[in-house]
């Protein structure tokens, strides 16, 4: 079973690029950028993992970003990344960005850009794997904030396939971001949202009915709401799950208790990825294993993962034949 998982042909489609920065990298990049950090090594940074919640993740993924200023730095960060899905026989990713993490410190949105896409490019010629890029907007802050980063990033629209919304869940209900979620469809770009990892059922149904969204991230508190595991069953709305992420933020307390077999056994679409695998303990292949371990899931299970994901992807159908 752990060869299967290990040679199964995955496509990830929840990543956020920020979260899979290592602490090794995190060192490395504030010695050459003369950065100071909180910490005095990468132990320390590590035992600084300790989450119980959202939130008290999301202060140190923040502080974590700002080694980050070069565009060489978003390549770097994105290079360690592909190698990482190459390892874990990822053929196909679909990464979260950021914006405003870089552009409220400073830093260009074309040198976040470049150095992303650059890696992406080499990527696909050197290592085989495609991608697309997907503009995350931070709940946290105001829609107008949002509204502007989706502006400054018109104009590269090319290297750009998709809207998010991420952050602190909790307050800022997808409702928020409607406007702009309307003007990045009218410009062609399809959403997707995180709804439902820490939130309640109704704000699954605002990024559904509000911000049209083609996938939900995360979205495990669905199974509280017998009227939306329904619709997401019917409309084969697929679902990134995050088993990993959801153990170390506290959204379930031991993996064995995870609700994905019954999200899958209730006809959902449900889909496997990282999330912030730098913090969370585990790329993508390692969620696959540790959630096969919890959950008694058999190879059928494991494909059928596997399956929903390449049917998920942001992908034509001649791309999606070819993976499944
Ligand atoms: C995130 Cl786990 C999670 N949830 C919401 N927003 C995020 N940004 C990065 N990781
Ligand atoms: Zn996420």
């Amino acid at each position: 079973m752990q060869d299967a998982i290990a040679t199964l042909p995955k496509v990830e489609l929840h990543l956020h690029i920020e979260g899979s920065l290592e602490p090794e990298l995190m060192f490395a990049l504030a010695e050459r950028n003369d950065v100071d950090l909180p910490y005095a090594s990468v132990e320390e940074v590590r035992a600084a993992y300790q989450f119980h919640d959202l939130q008290s993740f999301l202060d140190i993924y923040y502080a974590g970003a700002c080694v980050l200023l070069t565009e060489q730095d978003f390549y770097d960060l994105t290079w360690a990344y592909l190698e990482r899905c190459r390892d874990d026989h990822v053929r196909h990713t679909e990464i979260f960005f950021d914006p405003q993490t870089h552009t409220e410190r400073g830093v260009p949105f074309a040198t976040v850009i470049d150095g992303i896409h650059r890696a992406l490019a080499d990527g696909e010629r050197e290592l085989g794997i495609t991608s697309r890029l997907i503009l995350c907007f931070l709940r946290h802050l105001s829609a107008e904030a949002a509204m502007e980063t989706l502006e400054t990033a018109l104009p590269w629209r090319e290297h750009i396939h998709a809207v998010g919304l991420d952050s602190a869940e909790l307050g800022n209900p997808p409702e928020k971001f409607q406007a702009v979620f309307e003007r990045a469809r009218a410009e062609g770009f399809p959403a997707v949202a995180h709804a439902g990892e820490e939130g309640p059922p109704d704000y699954i149904w605002q990024a559904l009915d509000l911000l049209k969204v083609a996938r939900i991230d995360h979205g495990v508190q669905a199974e509280q709401d017998p009227d939306l595991m329904q619709r997401l069953a019917r409309e084969q709305i697929p679902l990134t799950v995050c088993p990993l992420s959801n153990i170390k933020l506290c959204v379930f307390e031991r993996l064995e208790q995870h609700n994905l077999k019954r999200l899958m056994d209730a006809g959902l679409c449900v889909t496997i990825s990282s999330d912030d695998p730098a913090y969370f303990g585990g790329y993508v292949g390692e969620n696959f294993r540790a959630t096969a371990a919890a959950l008694q899931l058999d190879l059928d299970d494991l494909e059928k993962l596997a399956r929903n994901a390449v049917d998920a992807a942001f992908l034509e159908a001649s791309a999606k034949q070819r993976l499944h």
